[in-house]
């Protein structure tokens, strides 16, 4: 490792010049870092279970769970720790190293993170990773997590700061980045990315990545997500992203968090094999495995085993 690939002094200008690269240069630059600190022919797999599916009091313009907007998403009761186990059992047996748990809140109430704490502890003990993603957490609800046996938790900048209020008003940046420290002061890998085809400026997607990479530490988990247009959302019209502007944001991902582990996340039932295989060449070394995100759908199981050994990637498991 060279010290010096690991940064948390980006600016503004370095990462446009990045992205603006010719994009043989960018995606060989980027392959480059990624077999320094990677293997290049791996990708891990994470499963996804939403464990209180919407009715969520943010505003966040993406969100199918999100109250204010009529997606047709309806609100149900939170999952019992059986019914977490059991999907847990069944990804684990699909191959996925890491369990997902999603709910759709503010902040998390006392008796509802006792009872995540109590999720947590049972995939844990399971002999899988496991991460939750809960909203905004304050220092004493981190710990709590990090006590029950929480390897990651998720949550993203979505996008810059300057962007971020035309998509979110329910909450600030800043709250995001509080969260962010609660979880590494408690120990607990931080898990954050965002998405891609919000309405957005080439700036915007360079001022995210920078929000990311300038953190004291890098996320240990880079998620990437591809908008997901849900009708009813405020961004369901959006013009779609172009591929080839993705993959840069992937590759310079990359090469501004050389140790992480960037995922290809939502969005990618809109992306077509080959798509992948360059955003995998770019640098990508994790995906959601399983047939539905939250409330959205996800490829098929057969399908991503298809492109996987089609490329002749394999998985965290597999060479265990
Ligand atoms: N309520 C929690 C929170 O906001 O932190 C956890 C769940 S929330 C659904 C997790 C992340 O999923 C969001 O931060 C966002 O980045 C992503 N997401 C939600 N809806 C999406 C969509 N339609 N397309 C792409 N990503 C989406
Ligand atoms: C992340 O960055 N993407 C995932 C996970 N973290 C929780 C969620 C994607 C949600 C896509 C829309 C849905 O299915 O509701
Ligand atoms: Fe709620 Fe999370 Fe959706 Fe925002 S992204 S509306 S906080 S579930």
């Amino acid at each position: 490792m060279t010290k010096s690939d690991i940064r948390h002094n980006w600016s503004l200008n370095e990462v446009m010049q990045l992205l603006s690269l010719p994009f043989n240069d960018l995606v060989y630059q980027a392959q480059t870092i990624h077999r320094q600190y990677h293997d290049s022919n791996k990708v891990q797999l994470s499963t996804l279970m939403n464990i209180k599916t919407g009715g969520c009091p943010e505003d966040c313009a993406y969100c199918p769970q999100s109250a204010h907007y009529k997606t047709g998403v309806d609100a149900t009761k939170m999952a019992s720790v059986d019914e977490v186990v059991q999907q847990a059992t069944q990804a684990k047996k699909e191959g996925a190293t890491r369990f997902c748990m999603g709910a759709a809140w503010r902040q998390p109430k006392k008796k509802d993170l006792d009872q995540v704490a109590e999720m947590v502890a049972a995939v844990k003990a399971m002999g899988m990773e496991t991460c939750v993603t809960l909203g905004m957490l304050d220092q004493s609800q981190a710990e709590q997590l990090q006590h029950a046996g929480l390897d990651y938790y998720n949550h993203n900048l979505d996008t810059s700061p300057e962007y971020y209020s035309e998509i979110i008003s329910t909450r600030d940046y800043q709250q995001r980045l509080d969260t962010l420290e609660h979880v590494r002061q408690a120990g607990i890998n931080v898990c954050s990315g965002g998405i891609i085809g919000m309405g957005e400026g080439t700036q915007d997607r360079a001022g995210l990545l920078i929000s990311l990479a300038n953190m004291p530490k890098h996320p240990q988990s880079v998620p990437i997500n591809l908008l997901v247009k849900v009708e009813g959302t405020p961004v369901a019209d959006n013009d779609a992203v172009d591929a080839i502007d993705f993959v840069r944001i992937i590759a310079v991902a990359r090469i501004m968090m050389p140790c992480s582990m960037v995922r290809l996340s939502a969005g990618r039932n809109d992306m077509s094999d080959e798509m992948q295989a360059l955003c995998f060449l770019a640098g990508a070394n994790s995906i959601f495995y399983g047939e539905k995100l939250l409330t959205t759908d996800n490829p098929q199981l057969r399908q991503d085993r298809e492109l996987l050994e089609r490329l002749g990637i394999t998985t965290s498991q597999q060479q265990h």
